[in-house]
């Protein structure tokens, strides 16, 4: 398994090893890997190759440490397109994961001019705010901050947000969501919201902002999302200007 003859260093033999391992699910996520003294006895190769193997899966998101447990196999991140305007749970449910919601905040109240001017309200205008953890199979995957004006969803309550929102929009009110843009960005987690998402602090998030317009163009939602870094990781495709 590693060819003491051959040009490629052990390190790396050892590291193309474990991740054959992995992609053949003979390690699965969550599984500890032997001992780096078990490793090298196996491999009758140094502890100190044994660890430049470790910490490079490590550093590759491969592998993660726990202090005093050990060194155990990543869980695969949901790979999410930026192309397509979907929704949670229909990602979720494409993926043979259970979407859920946990509400945690639901109010009608005025809003700042930032998102006034984002949603084109009138000054004053009502506004539903809430916070939502978006569950996948129970687990937490993102805390998500929506703004939605009244006028155009007047009927929108606790009940409908333990669901589909662009399923209600879409099934309920026959509205047409059309288009949105998104920004992406890097943060670290806030002390409050490592409890929402389950994550230690100090954890990297990413920051997603997406603006939605109905087909008339009426701006329809403003949402601000903490995805957790651990968890997603997003894809475009490009084509050559
Ligand atoms: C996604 C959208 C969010 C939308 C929600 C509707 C991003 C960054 N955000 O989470 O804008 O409100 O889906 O999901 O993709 P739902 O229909 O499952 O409630």
């Amino acid at each position: 398994m590693v060819n003491k003859n051959s040009p490629l260093p052990l390190y790396y033999q050892l590291e193309e090893h474990l991740k054959h391992l992995i992609q053949s699910e003979e390690l699965k996520p969550g599984d500890a890997l032997p001992s780096e003294r078990e490793l090298a006895e196996s491999f009758k190769i140094s502890r100190m190759t044994v660890r430049q193997a470790i910490t490079n899966l490590v550093n590759k998101n491969v592998l993660y440490r726990e202090k005093g447990r050990g060194t155990f196999v990543s869980h695969r991140k949901i790979e999410q397109s930026l192309q397509g305007l979907t929704s949670f749970s229909e990602d979720m449910k494409s993926r043979g994961l259970e979407p859920g919601n946990k509400l945690l905040h639901f109010e009608i109240s005025p809003v700042g001019e930032d998102i006034q001017k984002l949603l084109s309200l009138e000054e004053e205008e009502l506004v539903y705010t809430m916070k939502r953890i978006r569950l996948a199979n129970g687990e937490p995957m993102a805390l998500e901050t929506s703004y939605i004006p009244v006028r155009l969803l007047p009927g929108l309550n606790q009940e409908i947000l333990g669901k589909s929102l662009y399923h209600y929009i879409e099934s309920e009110l026959n509205l047409h969501i059309s288009h949105a843009t998104q920004s992406v960005e890097a943060a670290i987690v806030t002390e409050e919201n490592t409890k929402h998402l389950k994550v230690k602090s100090g954890e990297p998030v990413l920051l997603i902002q997406r603006d939605s317009f109905l087909e008339d163009g009426t701006p329809f939602e403003l949402v601000r999302s903490i995805y957790r870094a651990d968890k997603y990781k997003f894809k475009i495709n490009l084509d050559r200007l």
